[in-house]
């Protein structure tokens, strides 16, 4: 079998398949990048979500029986909605991350990968394969950087010289020998936008991250957010996407040719008032079919919640007091307390002192609290995020 070929032919096949960019990488252990974790796991700033085990994330042949390359694939996404939704007074709305925009993200990849591994199979029907999205050991990022895809930046994102960041990840193992392609030599420079504009300075170096301060990261958990955190939350419901936003290699980027992966404006930017009571049907028929589903839909309602005290909307007090006073879901009834508290006012101010009295749980208990305490002394005002 010619392997150069087969790999020149591969590459010329990728865009009928829906690939927007694919590279091969050769299966050798990742050795860089197991120092890279370790330091990463001795700092404590793992998130928590990743592969816990380091010599499955960096030895493919832990993986997979004699592995001869690992082709790494690339799918763009959009980056702008179009005719976006206003959010203004009365109708305050929440933003998704572009990464959560449109279907799934991994059903899609996993479906190019399934593609890819059909056309292969009939090239070279010996082929073995298997194939990851996010949720696999391998480091899609690491994988992508040495097949050349792009280059790994000071926001941590890969960046396609092509294609910018917008782009999701997947990787398949092989045991075909095809040669490998060389790591892009394009890199950020002198830049330092994305470091300069995290809000929360989780970009504790170029290319590192502090997971555990990332408001991507916070968005995702499910108890209570620290005060510091819910003001710089702003009005993000799922992710954040600040800093590939003022990345310069993003400017004018906007990747539309994928139909599943087009945003619906009201899942993308929805309302925030009707998430505070949305059932679990209602939810899964809304965003069971997106990334933002996975953790459920509590951490998106506390962060509904967050973003209407941010907002200071004053004409969510009512709703947020029906939070506060018959939500089952003690972190939904301390969020919705730190929010009357950021809202202000005489009607938050009796619902919070009445509550006081009635509450059980500890936790929302020292919300309240806190919530009564922020009332006398509030005077910062931060804005939203988009
Ligand atoms: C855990 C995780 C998170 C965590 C932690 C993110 C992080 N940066 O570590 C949280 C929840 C915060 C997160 C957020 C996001 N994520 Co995420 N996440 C992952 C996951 C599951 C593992 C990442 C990981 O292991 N991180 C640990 C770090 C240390 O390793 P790494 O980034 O994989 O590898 C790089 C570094 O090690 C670095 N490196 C190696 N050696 C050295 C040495 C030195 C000195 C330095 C400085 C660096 C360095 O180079 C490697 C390659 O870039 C991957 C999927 C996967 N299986 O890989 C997706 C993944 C990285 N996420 C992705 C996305 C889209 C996001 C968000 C943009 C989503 C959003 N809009 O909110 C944000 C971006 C936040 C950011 N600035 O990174 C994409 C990235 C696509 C791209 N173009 O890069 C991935 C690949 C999912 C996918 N398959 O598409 N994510
Ligand atoms: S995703 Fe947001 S919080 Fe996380 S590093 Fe980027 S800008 Fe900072
Ligand atoms: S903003 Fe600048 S430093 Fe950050 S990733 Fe983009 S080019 Fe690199």
């Amino acid at each position: 079998m010619d392997w150069d070929k087969l790999k020149q032919e591969m590459k010329d096949a990728a865009w009928d398949l829906g690939i927007d960019a694919i590279g091969v990488a050769s299966p050798d252990p990742f050795t860089t990048l197991k120092e890279r974790l370790i330091r990463h796991r001795v700092l404590g700033r793992e998130s928590g979500f990743e592969e816990p085990d380091l010599d499955k994330r960096t030895d493919p042949s832990q993986l997979f029986d004699q592995p001869k390359s690992i082709i790494a694939i690339a799918v763009a996404y959009p980056s702008k909605l179009k005719d976006p939704p206003k959010s203004e007074p009365g109708a305050r709305r929440g933003i998704m991350s572009r990464s959560a925009w449109g279907e799934d993200y991994h059903k899609v990849l996993r479906n190019r990968l399934a593609r890819l591994e059909e056309w292969l199979k009939e090239r070279v029907p010996s082929l073995r394969a298997e194939s990851m999205v996010d949720t696999g050991e391998l480091s899609d990022r690491a994988v992508a950087e040495r097949a050349g895809i792009g280059w790994s930046a000071k926001n941590c994102s890969i960046i396609s010289p092509e294609l910018g960041s917008w782009v999701y990840l997947g990787e398949m193992i092989t045991n075909l020998p095809l040669p490998p392609d060389e790591p892009v030599t394009e890199g950020c420079g002198t830049c330092t936008k994305c470091i300069d504009a995290c809000p929360t300075n989780a970009l504790v170096g170029p290319g590192e991250l502090d997971a555990k301060k990332c408001i991507s990261f916070i968005t995702q958990t499910k108890g209570m957010v620290e005060d510091e955190y819910m003001r710089k939350i702003g009005n993000r419901l799922y992710g954040c996407d600040t800093c590939q936003i003022v990345c310069p290699e993003n400017r004018g980027k906007n990747w539309t040719r994928h139909p599943e992966l087009q945003p619906d404006n009201e899942l993308a930017k929805p309302l925030l008032l009707p998430l505070l009571t949305i059932g679990n049907r209602e939810f899964q028929e809304r965003y069971g079919a997106t990334s933002s589903a996975w953790r459920g839909k509590k951490p998106i309602q506390r962060n509904a919640i967050i973003a209407l005290g941010n907002f200071k909307e004053a004409s969510a007090v009512p709703d947020l007091i029906g939070v506060l006073t018959k939500d089952p879901r003690p972190v939904l009834r301390g969020t919705a307390a730190w929010s009357l508290g950021r809202i202000g006012g005489a009607e938050a101010q009796r619902a919070l002192s009445e509550a006081r009295g009635s509450e059980k749980d500890e936790e929302a208990l020292a919300a309240i609290g806190f919530a009564l305490d922020m009332m006398k002394h509030e005077t910062k005002d931060e804005g939203a995020a988009d």
